[in-house]
């Protein structure tokens, strides 16, 4: 049987209000050509269906057709369980329907752990599939009930695993191969002992890899937006399917899916998705940049490119709007600048609200430091200022708790 791993498809996010529901529907037209080019039988999706636990009309409206559309390919299953940025029952609550749409959904802690194992096919088992959701900290706690330390630590997240692994130690014993899902950080266990507790990623706490049960032949993990696969161990990230920051596709790392066959599990192919959307950054003062627009050529297969502009020095003459829509009149079929950080110049009661947008980018202290450079303190008293700040901040967090 062939397995298509995928996750973290965000329907619904956006970009500096700018929404990637074009790029969404050319991944899910190109997935439908795998799946049926490569006789994909299962698909799971490992979390982050959605960007946020309430999405819109026109977000929950792609999910469905999506699903629509996946269910009238060859496939048998397709297997979603929900992500940190999904609400668990928001996911669950049609999933009545979505079973006879060949679609079974794991999200929170089900009434029996027993219900997270999957057979396929049902009634001639080739594959067992594990489907654990994104454990939250209320699953955690529910599920340990009696122990002391009924927190969500990356001990307790094992040992969930490792319950589960009992659960299918029997068809591993049969011969079948067992994947697992899952929606949660696993690292290697490279950084100190000391530090665990502290070591998260996108708010969720570290897992060692060395803590997994080793029954699983596959981890398909969700979480990690770049595709990872641990060194000891079947731990698996696919990544996100297209890019959804800049700083992702400066990393210079391609997206794509994973496809697992199992008849020769260790054997893992990787597909690359296509760069749709180019997104570029351009930094300079306000000529070198617009030198740098003139001359750009897209190279993804949507258009315009997404630019982000970033500028040391500009004309002061000139209202920081004027020289925006400037930037924008270059080159628009190929690029479109979706920001432009215009750093302010200088900051006094009467700073106009485009160079208060501007400040977004700073940090408060940033701001002040920008404030006391920019008008003449005394070294004296803006260190003592500065650390009068310092102090407020630190009070403020503590209370903060
Ligand atoms: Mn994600």
């Amino acid at each position: 049987m062939k397995i298509l791993h995928t996750s973290d498809w965000h329907i619904g996010r956006r970009i500096e209000n700018i929404s990637l529901n074009q790029e969404f529907d050319l991944f899910v037209r190109w997935l439908i050509q795998v799946i049926e080019e490569q006789q994909i039988d299962v698909l799971i999706v490992a979390g982050d269906i959605f960007d946020t636990g309430m999405p819109s009309i026109a977000a929950q409206k792609q999910y469905y057709t999506t699903i629509s559309r996946l269910a009238n390919t060859q496939l048998q299953k397709i297997i979603i369980i929900n992500g940190n940025h999904d609400s668990a029952n928001f996911l669950l609550a049609p999933s009545i329907i979505l079973s006879g749409l060949k679609t079974h959904i794991s999200a929170g802690l089900p009434q029996n752990l027993e219900d997270l194992i999957i057979t396929l096919p049902e009634n001639n088992p080739q594959v067992v599939i594990a489907a654990v959701p994104y454990l939250r900290d209320i699953d955690i706690i529910n599920f340990f009930q009696d122990r002391a330390e009924s927190i969500n630590t990356g001990k307790n997240i094992a040992a969930f695993y490792h319950q589960v692994a009992n659960l299918v130690k029997d068809y591993k014993k049969q011969g079948l191969p067992i994947i697992v899902t899952g929606h949660l950080f696993v690292s290697d266990s490279a950084h100190n002992e000391q530090d665990h507790s502290d070591y998260t990623l996108g708010g969720l706490i570290d897992v060692r890899s060395s803590q997994l049960p080793d029954i699983f032949d596959y981890y398909a993990l969700g979480h990690v937006h770049r595709p990872w696969k641990q060194k000891n161990k079947n731990v698996y990230y696919c990544g996100n399917p297209f890019y959804m920051a800049l700083n992702d596709i400066k990393a210079g790392i391609a997206k794509g899916i994973n496809i697992i066959d199992t008849q020769n599990i260790t054997n893992i192919t990787r597909l690359e998705t296509p760069l749709w959307r180019q997104m570029v950054q351009f930094q300079g003062d306000f000529d070198q940049v617009s030198e740098q627009i003139k001359n750009f050529e897209n190279t993804g297969i949507l258009s315009p490119a997404y630019g982000f502009v970033k500028i040391t020095d500009y004309p002061d003459n000139k209202p920081m709007d004027q020289l925006y829509e400037h930037l924008l009149s270059l080159n628009p079929d190929n690029i479109h600048i979706i920001k432009a950080i215009f750093p302010p110049k200088q900051i006094t009661a009467k700073t106009n609200n485009q160079d208060l947008t501007a400040l977004k980018e700073y940090s408060p202290r940033e701001i002040l430091q920008f404030h006391l450079d920019r008008n003449g303190y005394e070294p004296k008293i803006k260190e003592q200022l500065m650390q009068t700040f310092d102090e407020l901040i630190t009070i403020y967090r503590q209370n903060q708790g």
